[in-house]
C-alpha cells in the first residue's frame, strides 16, 4: 500500500519527566507537494481547554473537545517538513492512552477535508502495549462451589451430580410461565446460538416443569433437583425467568467444564433479589450504539439478572430518539462531523457519522427488554447537556442572549431556558411522546453539571431570576458572564442564581410528567432548592455513598451509582496503559465487587435504598474493545452486589464463575 501523504502522531509528555506536563501533536508532509492555506482538526476524550497554551501554531476554533489548529502565518509544509504544535497548561491532565488525540483530518483552503490516520497518543512516561478487550480470570480446576452461578443465590442447598443434561424442554403450567419460557428460548438463543441450551424433548432436551407457587416474590423462585425431575417454582414471570437463567448457568459451567462444575442430582436453590433496582445505564449521545447492539446489551443484563436499562439518550453531543413533532431533533442532533452543527467530536472524522433510535426501534427495543424482566428508563438530559437540542431547536434559548458560558466539557451555553413557555411547550411535546413509547411510566431528565454562569446573559432568564430571589441575586449572577468556570470538575451550584432557576424548572418539568402518571429521575443535583416531589421521584447519586445517603436523609428515593466505582468508563487501573477516564477515581473488578454502597447508612437511609447501577458514560469507549474491558467483568460484579446479600458474597466465587458470563463483542 502506498504511504499515506500525511502522517500524524500525538505524544504526551507527564509531569513526572521532571518538567511541565506537554501535549505534542506533529504533523508531517509526505507527499510530493507542499500544503499550504490548512487547517488541523482533531479530537479525543482529552480536550485542548481555553487554560492551554499552544506553541507553534493557534487555536482556529474549539467545541468541547474538538478543536482545529491554525499553522503559523504563512506556513508552507514542505515536502519532508514536520509541523510542530505544543499545548502546555492544560486543565485536565491526559492520564490513559486514549486520551488524546483520536480522529485526527486537514481541512483544506478549499473547504475540502483528507483524513489523517490517528494512532493513539503515546506517553512519555510508558511504552507498554495498550490494552483493549476483556481481562477475566480463567475457571479455576477446584471451584469453592460445585454450581456456576452469577450473581449467587440466596440459598444453594445442592448434592450429587449428573450428567449435565443435552438441553432443556421448558414445560409451562399457566401463562406466566409460558412467556416465561419463550422468554428464556430467545435469550438462550441471542446469547448461545449453537448450544441449544433450549430444546425440544425428540431433541433430548430434558423437561424442566414451571410449576406456580403463591407466597413468593415476583422476581423470586426456587429449583427443585430430584433426580431426573427438574422443576421451577414462581409467581410470576420473571420468577419463572431467572429460575431458568440459573439452570442455564448452571448448564453451561457443567458442560464447558465438566471436570470444574456439576449438574447436581439433589437439592434445592431458594432465590430472591436483595435490591429491587439492579440497573445499567448506556451513554447512546457520545457514541451511538445500533439496535442489534442494545438487543444483545439487554440479553446480557438479563443473564446478569438486571432489570433497569437507564437509557442515556440526549447529551451535549446528540440527541438520539426520534420525536415526530421536532423532526429536526434528530436530522440535526443525531449526526456530527466537519462542517455540521455538531462538530466531529470524540475521535470521529470529518464524515458525517451518527445515527438515532426510530420509534419502531425504540418499541422493539422496549418490548424485548420488557420479556427478559427488564425496565426501559429513557433519559433526556435537561436543561443542562442540551447543545444538541438547541441546535436543533434553536427557539429553546433566549433570542436577545449574549456572551458564553461553558460547561464542564466545553459546550458554550448549552441549557434550555427555563424562562421561555416555549421551552414548556417543547418539552410537553416531547414527554407525550416518550411516555407513550416508555411504558415503564419512569423519565429520567437529567438536571446535573448545569454550569454556574448558566442563563447569565439572558435578559429573560434574568428578570425570571429577579422576580424569584431579588436584584442583588439576579445582578450577582449576571456578573458570572464570560467567566470561565467549571475548570477542575463540574462546579457545585447550590445556592447560586443558576441552582434557583434550575429548581423552578424542575419543579415545572416534574409536574409536567407526574401529571401523565410517570415518576421523574434524576441525577442528584436535582436536589437543589428541594423542590421536586418525593413520592414521584428518585434521585441517581454519583458523587459518593455520603452525598446519597444524605439525600435518602432528606427522603428522596435512591439509586447508588457513585463515579468512582459504579462509573465504568473509569480506568481499570491509573496507568497510562488502561484505557478509561479516571477523573472519578479508578477501579478494578476486585475494588468494585467489595464496594459497598450503604456503607455507613442509618436504617432509615436505607429504607430509601432502591438499588444500584453501573453507568457507562461513552466518551472513553471509542472502540469497542475498549467498550468491552470497561463494562466486563465489572458489570458481573455490580449484579452480584445488587442481587446477593452482602454476607453471601465471595469473591473467589465470583472470578470462579466469571469466564462463563457472556460478553458484548469479545474483540481483542
Ligand atoms: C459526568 S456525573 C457526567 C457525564 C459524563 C461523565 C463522564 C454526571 C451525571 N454527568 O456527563 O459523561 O461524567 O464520566
Amino acid at each position: 500500500m502506498a504511504e499515506p501523504a500525511f502522517r500524524f502522531e500525538t505524544e504526551w509528555v507527564p509531569a513526572d519527566e521532571g518538567g511541565e506536563p506537554a501535549y505534542i501533536l506533529k504533523l508531517t508532509n509526505r507527499s510530493g507537494r507542499g500544503l499550504e492555506g490548512f487547517r488541523l482538526a482533531v479530537s479525543g476524550p482529552g480536550r485542548v481547554d481555553p487554560a492551554g497554551e499552544v506553541e507553534g501554531g493557534s487555536i482556529g476554533t474549539r467545541l468541547s473537545n474538538h478543536t482545529t489548529f491554525l499553522p503559523p502565518e504563512g506556513l508552507v509544509l514542505q515536502p519532508g517538513e514536520t509541523w510542530t504544535i505544543t499545548v502546555r497548561k492544560l486543565s485536565w491532565q491526559f492520564r490513559h492512552w486514549n486520551d488524546g488525540a483520536r480522529g485526527a483530518y486537514l481541512v483544506l483552503s478549499d473547504g475540502s477535508t483528507i483524513d489523517l490516520k490517528t494512532e493513539p497518543t503515546a506517553s512519555r512516561s510508558s511504552n507498554a502495549t495498550f490494552k483493549r478487550g476483556i481481562e477475566t480470570w480463567p475457571v479455576p480446576a477446584v471451584p469453592p462451589v460445585p454450581v456456576s452461578i452469577i450473581p449467587w443465590p440466596e440459598r444453594v442447598v445442592v448434592a450429587g451430580q449428573r450428567t449435565a443434561p443435552a438441553g432443556f424442554a421448558v414445560k409451562a403450567a399457566n401463562a406466566a410461565g409460558k412467556a416465561a419460557a419463550e422468554a428464556f428460548a430467545s435469550l438462550a438463543d441471542a446469547l448461545f446460538p449453537a448450544d441449544g441450551l433450549s430444546r425440544s424433548e425428540a431433541e433430548g432436551g430434558v423437561p424442566v416443569m414451571l410449576t406456580p407457587a403463591e407466597g413468593l416474590g415476583a422476581e423470586a423462585y426456587r429449583i427443585d433437583f430430584t433426580g431426573e425431575a427438574i422443576s421451577v417454582s414462581a409467581s410470576a414471570q420473571a420468577g419463572f425467568f431467572y429460575g431458568l437463567v440459573t439452570l442455564g448457568q448452571i448448564w453451561r459451567g457443567a458442560k464447558l467444564y465438566p471436570n470444574a462444575y456439576s449438574f447436581p442430582a439433589a437439592g434445592r436453590i431458594e432465590d430472591s433479589p436483595g435490591m429491587g433496582w439492579r440497573g445499567m445505564h448506556l451513554d447512546v449521545a457520545r457514541q451511538f450504539y445500533a439496535t442489534s447492539e442494545i438487543r444483545r446489551l439487554l440479553a446480557i443484563l438479563a443473564w446478569n439478572k438486571l432489570n433497569r436499562f437507564h437509557w442515556h439518550l440526549t447529551d451535549d453531543e446528540a440527541w438520539r430518539v426520534e420525536i415526530e413533532a421536532y423532526p429536526s431533533l434528530t436530522e440535526i442532533g443525531a449526526w456530527r462531523g466537519e462542517g455540521l452543527p455538531i462538530p466531529a467530536l470524540l475521535g470521529t472524522g470529518a464524515a458525517r457519522t451518527g445515527g438515532y433510535y426510530s420509534k419502531a426501534a425504540v418499541r422493539e427495543i422496549v418490548a424485548l427488554a420488557r420479556s427478559y424482566g427488564i425496565e426501559v428508563v429513557p433519559e433526556i438530559d435537561l436543561p443542562g447537556h442540551s447543545f444538541a437540542m438547541i441546535a436543533a431547536l434553536p427557539e429553546l434559548k433566549d433570542p436577545a442572549e449574549t456572551g458564553e458560558y461553558q460547561s464542564v466539557q466545553g459546550f458554550p451555553n448549552n441549557c434550555i431556558n427555563p424562562a421561555r413557555e416555549k421551552t414548556y411547550e417543547v418539552l410537553d411535546r416531547i414527554f407525550e411522546e416518550l411516555v407513550e413509547l416508555f411504558p415503564f411510566r419512569t423519565i429520567h431528565v437529567g438536571a446535573d453539571e448545569v454550569p454556574l454562569g448558566a442563563w447569565s446573559g439572558s435578559p429573560e432568564a434574568l428578570a425570571l431570576l429577579t422576580e424569584l430571589a431579588g436584584e442583588e441575586v439576579a445582578s450577582q449572577h449576571a456578573r458570572r458572564l464570560n467567566v470561565l468556570t467549571n475548570t477542575h470538575g463540574a462546579d457545585d451550584i447550590e445556592g447560586s442564581g443558576a441552582a434557583v432557576l434550575q429548581a423552578v424548572f424542575l419543579e415545572r418539568v416534574q409536574k409536567m410528567l407526574a401529571a401523565r402518571g410517570c415518576v421523574t429521575g434524576g441525577w442528584e443535583e436535582a436536589a437543589h432548592g428541594n423542590v421536586i416531589d418525593k413520592a414521584m421521584s428518585y434521585l441517581c447519586g454519583w458523587r459518593s455513598v455520603e452525598v446519597s445517603a444524605s439525600l435518602a436523609r432528606q427522603g428522596y428515593d435512591m439509586v447508588v451509582c457513585p463515579g468512582q466505582v459504579y462509573y465504568l468508563d473509569m480506568a481499570n487501573s491509573p496507568d497510562w496503559d488502561e484505557p478509561g477516564a479516571s477523573w472519578a477515581g479508578w477501579s478494578d473488578c476486585d475494588k468494585l465487587y467489595h464496594f459497598d454502597p450503604v456503607e455507613g447508612w442509618s436504617e432509615a437511609e436505607k429504607s430509601r435504598l432502591r438499588g444500584i447501577q453501573a453507568c457507562l458514560w461513552s466518551e472513553s469507549a471509542l472502540d469497542r474493545g475498549i467498550a468491552d474491558r470497561l463494562i466486563f467483568p465489572r458489570l458481573s460484579a455490580l449484579a452480584e452486589s445488587a442481587w446477593t446479600r452482602p454476607g453471601a458474597k465471595s469473591f473467589e466465587r465470583f472470578k470462579a464463575a466469571a469466564a462463563l458470563m457472556p460478553v458484548l463483542y469479545g474483540y481483542p
